[in-house]
């Protein structure tokens, strides 16, 4: 009986909690994007599935008055497929809110996916297209009271079954009245008891080809990237390895994001208060080596994001312990290091001092002044971005590298179709940027964090870190 209940349970736990989607990022699923639609300049959030295939809850938000309608399409990133996008679905009006729609799209495989998302209003109508990963995360155990109730049921099942074969085999030739004779009695515990034998081997054999179907699922339970770090002199290599997912992942096939294959953040241990985004090279086969700058003995986070060839994202995680002082050599080129002592600029985060609300979509505005609290005149574009944002929760289940246009890196963004049709939309390289940069972002777990924002201004990147706390509520 009990198998059987495990079974079941087993079996309603993966139905309910397959689970899944993500990342660019680490524990940060879901996706903030801000972007143009024709005329309608557009922010949305979208959060993929907990199970696939599986719906993922769209929220639209228009920056500007006028529009009217919003239709949503989900469509493979890459592949024949993306060719051919389905009927779109009109997202909902919100009622209190006419400029917020809300939408809910199937996602039927684990990949690489994007939403289309079309705007329309009396100024004309326009559409964008946002890449989604979508993947099965973890197996989630069902919850005891669920488990028992189930468990319950069950029970009752099995021996509803064997009483009423006992039964049928007692009473079922006998006249209304009658009471069954001895001979009846014995026959019918008999059969009950081949009957309870029976029910007791079908239960084992389910929970055993349920065991096996568990195991062949967890086989697609993403499992990240492997990246071992070595540090010889100021030389460190970080090494690739696949701990083995679907077959089609490969360990060679990453393209360029802003020109870099990897963007790696080492962040110094425990504080979190000393961030280097540097950019190691291409060094053999799933191999990339970085010449490191000068840096202190001690402990070192690695966050290091890649981008496949199918526009499939993800982050690799390692840590790094550094025994004796590194003799480095200067940045050069992208790469940068911060907070820098001494600075002339100032980054400012432009909000009141309450903590966040968890899994929101915020739009969080930093401005940029000079030693004299002036908006600067100078700031310029960092790798083709206005800023750039780190969102780490303190205990690091969190890290999520987000610019003012959200979360999707751009390699994926541009392998989307209004992209491919119009390269020079996603690379417009403003020589000039606005002193104040603003990143769509929604913190996905209460806790402590540290955010990092990086700027550039007169050729020299500017980094800031800075404390935010996120609560079940708005406070
Ligand atoms: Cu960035």
């Amino acid at each position: 009986m009990a198998a059987k209940g495990a079974a079941v349970i087993r079996l309603l736990g993966w139905i309910v909690a397959s689970a899944g989607a993500m990342l660019a990022h680490v524990g940060s699923p879901d996706v903030f994007f801000e972007g143009m639609a024709g005329p309608h300049r557009i922010f949305v959030a979208i959060r993929p599935p907990q199970v696939i295939p599986g719906v993922a809850e769209i929220e639209i938000r228009a920056a500007s008055e006028g529009v009217d309608r919003v239709f949503v399409t989900p469509i493979p990133l890459t592949g024949e497929a993306s060719k051919h996008p389905p009927v779109a679905d009109e997202a909902i009006r919100s009622k209190q809110d006419p400029a917020f729609f809300t939408g809910g799209l199937w996602l039927m495989t684990t990949g690489s996916w994007q939403v289309r998302v079309r705007a329309e209003g009396a100024s004309g109508r326009g559409e964008f297209s946002v890449p989604v990963p979508a993947l099965a995360q973890r197996t989630r155990g069902m919850e005891a009271s669920l488990a028992t109730l189930l468990a319950a049921l069950a029970l009752v099942l099995a021996l509803g079954i064997v009483s009423i074969i006992g039964a049928a085999v007692r009473e079922a030739q006998l006249r209304p009245g009658d009471q069954p004779d001895s001979r009846r009695l014995s026959r019918a515990r008999r059969v009950a008891l081949i009957a309870a034998g029976f029910v007791c081997a079908v239960l084992y054999l389910g929970n055993r080809w349920w065991i096996s179907e568990a195991a062949a699922y967890d086989r697609y339970v993403y499992k990240p990237l492997e990246m071992k770090p070595v540090l010889e002199g100021n030389r460190l290599t970080l090494s690739i390895s696949d701990p083995g997912w679907l077959s089609s992942r490969k360990t060679d096939d990453f393209i360029a994001d802003h020109g870099h294959l990897v963007h790696l953040f080492v962040v110094r241990l425990p504080h979190l208060d000393r961030v280097w985004h540097l950019h190691p090279e291409a060094d053999g086969p799933a191999r990339f080596r970085q010449e490191l700058p000068g840096m202190d003995p001690g402990r070192y986070q690695l966050w290091a994001d890649i981008v496949h060839a199918s526009g499939f994202p993800e982050t690799m995680t390692a840590e790094l312990e550094i025994a004796a002082p590194v003799k480095g050599r200067p940045l050069e080129g992208d790469d940068s290091a911060g907070p820098i002592s001494g600075s002339s600029t100032r980054i400012v985060w432009v909000r009141d001092g309450k903590p966040f609300p968890v899994r929101q979509m915020q739009l969080l505005r930093f401005r940029v002044e000079d030693a004299n609290g002036k908006p600067v005149d100078d700031a310029e574009p960092y790798m083709g971005m206005a800023g750039h944002a780190v969102f780490i929760r303190k205990d690091r289940a969190v890290f999520a590298h987000v610019h003012p246009s959200g979360s999707v890196p751009m390699a994926s963004l541009a392998l989307t179709k209004e992209a491919l049709a119009d390269p020079h939309a996603m690379h417009r390289m403003e020589t000039k940027v606005a002193p104040e940069v603003v990143f769509p972002y929604g913190f996905p777990e209460t806790g402590e964090y540290r955010v990092v924002v990086q700027v550039k201004r007169a050729g020299r990147v500017e980094t800031a870190i800075f404390d935010a706390s996120v609560v079940a509520e708005a406070k």
